[in-house]
C-alpha cells in the first residue's frame, strides 16, 4: 500500500531520522527537521525533565515538525509519555516493545503514533491498537533488534496491514529507499547515515570508525538475554560474547554492558564502549550536514527510480 507519509507528518521528503540514545539530540533533531526530513528525539539515556528541556531546545530551533522516540524498556517510560502529552508534541515513535497502554493517552492529545516493529504480528498488533503508521524494522539495523530482514519484513507487514509502512534497518542512499519503495513501503527511517552529520554530537571517534566500518564489523550481543544488540565487533563485544559462550548469569551481563554506550558517545570509547550502528555502515563514507544528506538521498532515489522504469 502507498499512502502519502509527508502529508501525514507534513514534511517535504519521506525519510525519517532514526532515534539513537545519548545521540540523537535537539542538536540533529532540529538540524534533520530544518532540512525537511522528521528530526526524531531519543530518550532512552533521559528522565521526564531532560526530555522536556530537549524538546524545548528542539522548538527553539526548529519551527518544523518533529518526533520524540520513546525506548519502551526505559524505567522512565512513563514520566516521558506524559510530557510528550503535555508539550503537544506532534509525533512520537516507539521501540522496544509495545505502546498499546499510552495510546489512549496519545490518541486524546492529537499524537500521531508511529511505533517500530520487528515481526507481523507485532505489527498487526500495533495496528489494530490504533497506530497511524508502522515502522518495519530488520536486524541489519544498529541498536536492539528484531530476526528478520528488512527484504523479508517489509512487505509481509504491507501485505498484513491497512496503514502505511515505513521501511528501517539497511537503507542508508536512495538505492535502499527505492528497493523498499518496491517493497510497499511508504517512508524510509535511517539511522547510521545521520550519525555522521555534522549537526551530530556523538564523539568524533564513533564517527570516525562508522566511516571506517566495513560491511563485516557489526554483530549482535546480547542474544541470549532477550535483547540482542547491533554493535561493532570490539573488544567490548567479544567479551561479551565469550560471557555469553559460557552462559555467564543476566548480572555479569548487565555489569558489563552498564554504562558502555555512554562511553562510546561521550568519551569516544572505541574497544570498551558500545558502538551501535547498522549493517549498512559500509555505505556512509563522510561527514555532511543533514541538509545535504537529506538532498543527496532524495536526489539519489529519485535517480534510481527513474533509471529503473526506462
Ligand atoms: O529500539 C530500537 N533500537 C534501540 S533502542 C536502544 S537503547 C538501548 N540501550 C542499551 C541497551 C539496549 C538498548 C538502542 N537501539 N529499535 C526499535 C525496535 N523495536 N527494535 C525491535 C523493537 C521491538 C521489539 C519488540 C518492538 C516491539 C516489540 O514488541 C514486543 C511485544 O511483545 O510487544
Amino acid at each position: 500500500m502507498y499512502a502519502d507519509i509527508c502529508q501525514l507528518l507534513n514534511i517535504q521528503y519521506p525519510i525519517i531520522q532514526g532515534a539513537m540514545a545519548w545521540i540523537s539530540d535537539s542538536s540533529l533533531v532540529s538540524a534533520v527537521s530544518n532540512g525537511g526530513g522528521l528530526g526524531v528525539l531519543a530518550t532512552g539515556h533521559l528522565d521526564g525533565e531532560g526530555c522536556r528541556a530537549e524538546i524545548r531546545r528542539i522548538r527553539e530551533l526548529t519551527d518544523k515538525p518533529f518526533a520524540v522516540n520513546i525506548m519502551l524498556l526505559s524505567q522512565f517510560a512513563d514520566d516521558i509519555a506524559q510530557v510528550v502529552c503535555e508539550e503537544h508534541v506532534p509525533i512520537v515513535t516507539t521501540g522496544a516493545g509495545s505502546p498499546g497502554k499510552f495510546m489512549p493517552a496519545f490518541k486524546e492529545a492529537g499524537i500521531i503514533v508511529l511505533p517500530v516493529a520487528p515481526s507481523v504480528a507485532i505489527a498487526k498488533r500495533m495496528e489494530k491498537d490504533g497506530a497511524d503508521a508502522v515502522i518495519a524494522e530488520g536486524c541489519e539495523s544498529g541498536g536492539h533488534v528484531g530476526k528478520i530482514t528488512t527484504m523479508c519484513l517489509v512487505p509481509q507487514v504491507v501485505d498484513a496491514l491497512h496503514i502505511p509502512v515505513i521501511a528501517a534497518g539497511g537503507i542508508a542512499d536512495g538505492r535502499g529507499m527505492a528497493a523498499c519503495r518496491m517493497l510497499g513501503a511508504s517512508g524510509y527511517q535511517i539511522g547510521t547515515r545521520f550519525l555522521v552529520a555534522k549537526e551530530c554530537t556523538v564523539h568524533p571517534n564513533y564517527k570516525a570508525r562508522v566511516i571506517k566500518a566495513k560491511d563485516i564489523d557489526t554483530t549482535t550481543t546480547g542474544q541470549s538475554t532477550g535483547h540482542p544488540v547491533r554493535v561493532i565487533r570490539n573488544r567490548l563485544a567479544r567479551e561479551f560474547e565469550a560471557l555469553e559462550k559460557r552462559a555467564a548469569s543476566a548480572e555479569e551481563l548487565d555489569a558489563l554492558g552498564r554504562g558502555a554506550l555512554r562511553r562510546a558517545v561521550k568519551d569516544g570509547d572505541m574497544d570498551y564502549g558500545s558502538v551501535m550502528c547498522g549493517q549498512i555502515a559500509g555505505l556512509v563514507t563522510k561527514e555532511q550536514p543533514a541538509k545535504e544528506i537529506l538532498e543527496d538521498l532524495y536526489q539519489d532515489y529519485l535517480r534510481v527510480m527513474s533509471e529503473t522504469t526506462k
